[in-house]
């Protein structure tokens, strides 16, 4: 991994006056709050027009976030940008539309964590040490001198807690409690900010949720567990894309499980394939041959072909590498 010049970030930071920032498709609660909490850092750094961009909608349990209802679609934003910052993200094709505000005088920063080998951009801080993209900016606020705000904490802390799911995952490390008590100190409401954020949930979300769980197949002794959801799941319950958001945990809770599956059928030659793997095997690691990409314990794929022609080459890759597993 490159070493981190935070420094210099904040050095382009201030120097720019139109900035773009932006995340990957699908967003998740990292990738809103860690764009949100980097806008807050970057008005209180020195005011320059600051643009929030995101392909599809801002889910519902992060819209209330602070700064979320200035969060524009691509096509309502106008270029050009000196500057475009990317987060939870290292590839500019994972940023949708998004990507075409990007032209030939906008320098672009990536500001990561996941396990990227070829990150694109000029100026790159990708640590697969962090958590959360969300830790990352809170690091990149104290090296710019930028003082906490109950936004930017708000922000960062949704970032932190659904990355590492509520400090559960194998991610989570003393420097994510350490923020994480920084950022509750500014007067958080924890418990309010879980029930938003974890527990409340759309009738749309509850009967998916049902479905997942009776589509669950466990294979291998128990070692693998595979959910599906067709895009008539999707569209008979009422549920959207966002819905699906976590449900492969409750199928990876299983005793005895090593890998989960979830794969979702956006349509006919398309699946999204989602990977959760216990410690000792790498997801990001399982996917890359079939053009995935994430972390260590959690990895995604697009797979363009039919779902049952996805599942039986996926999982023929999980069983290779479950393979050189005790
Ligand atoms: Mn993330």
């Amino acid at each position: 991994m490159p070493e981190i010049d935070l420094d210099e970030i904040v050095h382009r930071l201030r120097a720019a006056e139109r900035v773009l920032i932006t995340s990957h498709i699908a967003p998740d609660g990292d990738a809103v709050g860690a764009v949100l909490a980097l806008s807050h850092v970057l008005e209180a750094l020195h005011q320059p027009t600051v643009v929030c961009a995101l392909e599809g909608c801002v889910p519902e349990r992060y819209a209330w976030l602070p700064g979320a209802d200035k969060i524009r679609k691509p096509e309502e934003c106008a270029p050009p940008f000196d500057l475009a910052v990317i987060v939870d993200v290292a590839q500019l094709d994972r940023v949708g539309e998004t990507a075409k505000l990007i032209t030939e005088e906008t320098s672009v920063i990536v500001l990561d964590h996941h396990l990227e080998k070829k990150p694109d951009g000029d100026l790159v801080a990708v640590d697969p040490a962090y958590a959360a993209a969300g830790e990352l900016i809170v690091d990149l606020m104290d090296a710019a001198g930028v003082p906490l705000t109950r936004d930017i904490a708000l922000c960062a802390y949704v970032a932190l807690t659904t990355d590492t799911g509520s400090f559960k995952y194998s991610n989570t490390t003393v420097r994510s409690h350490q923020i994480a008590a920084r950022l509750v100190a500014t007067g958080l409401p924890v418990t309010e900010i879980a029930r938003r954020v974890f527990d409340e949930m759309s009738q749309g979300r509850f009967r998916l949720l049902v479905r997942f769980v009776n589509s669950v197949t466990l294979l291998d002794g128990g070692r693998i567990a595979v959910g599906t959801l067709s895009a008539a799941d999707l569209a008979e319950c009422e549920a959207r894309e966002e819905d699906t958001e976590g449900l492969i945990n409750l199928a990876h809770n299983i005793r005895g499980v090593e890998v989960t599956m979830l794969f979702r059928e956006v349509d006919d030659t398309t699946v999204k394939l989602s990977l959760r793997s216990r410690e000792g095997l790498n997801s990001a690691e399982i996917l890359s041959t079939l053009g995935g990409g994430g972390h260590t314990a959690a990895a995604g794929a697009t797979l363009e072909m039919p779902l049952q022609q996805a599942m039986s080459v996926a999982l023929r890759r999980v069983r290779e590498s479950l393979a050189g597993q005790p």
